[in-house]
């Protein structure tokens, strides 16, 4: 190999090692909270319930993370819970992870963070909690508001609309260049 082509090779990887270590250094936030005076249970999340709540981010803004509030009944429950963010309400999944309900934490935020969501801004997003092979008295739960607390996000029980929204937690992230150029756009 030329020693011209050796160079021209490594300053190409360090370019492009660069470009990937220096585009995930940024600043993740709370783009989202669910806010409400009153929240409830939703009920039991026994096998095969799902439930879907819509949401939406920011102009410029880059998905990275999301978090659900969940209550155990202050037991051990059985079964596995799937939580998927998709561009969809029932398909193309963008991110998909189950956990085990015995390691939910009662009236804690599961939060599940992910690579940040690139090329998909200003969108809607579906979030959906799955719940398999829990019975009855051995379900974990999730809380939703009694009031319109997001215009902007839906909330469906197996299908069926919600007057209220689940109590949940978005995240966004902005890597550092971006914001520079925010500055000045
Ligand atoms: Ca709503």
């Amino acid at each position: 190999m030329r020693p011209v082509v050796k160079v021209l090779l490594v300053a190409a990887a360090i370019i492009a090692f660069g470009y990937i270590f220096i585009g995930n250094l940024g600043s993740q936030k709370i783009e989202f909270e669910t806010n409400s005076a009153e929240i409830v249970p939703v009920g039991e999340l026994t096998d095969g319930t799902e439930i879907i709540q819509s949401f939406s981010i920011g102009k410029s803004k880059t998905l990275s993370a999301v978090a659900i509030k969940l209550a155990t009944y202050i037991r051990v429950n059985e079964g596995k819970i799937i939580v998927s963010v998709r561009r969809s309400a029932h398909g193309d999944t963008i991110y998909s992870k189950s956990v085990d309900a015995s390691s939910i934490a009662d009236n804690e935020y599961l939060v599940h963070r992910f690579p940040p969501i690139r090329f998909m801004k200003n969108d809607t997003y579906y979030l959906s909690i799955k719940s398999i092979g829990a019975g009855p008295g051995r379900a974990i739960t999730a809380y939703k508001t009694s009031d319109d607390a997001d215009p902007d996000g839906e909330l469906w029980i197996d299908g069926i609309p919600q007057t209220g929204d689940l109590v949940i937690k978005t995240y966004t992230f902005e890597p550092w260049f971006a914001r520079i150029f925010n500055l000045f756009t």
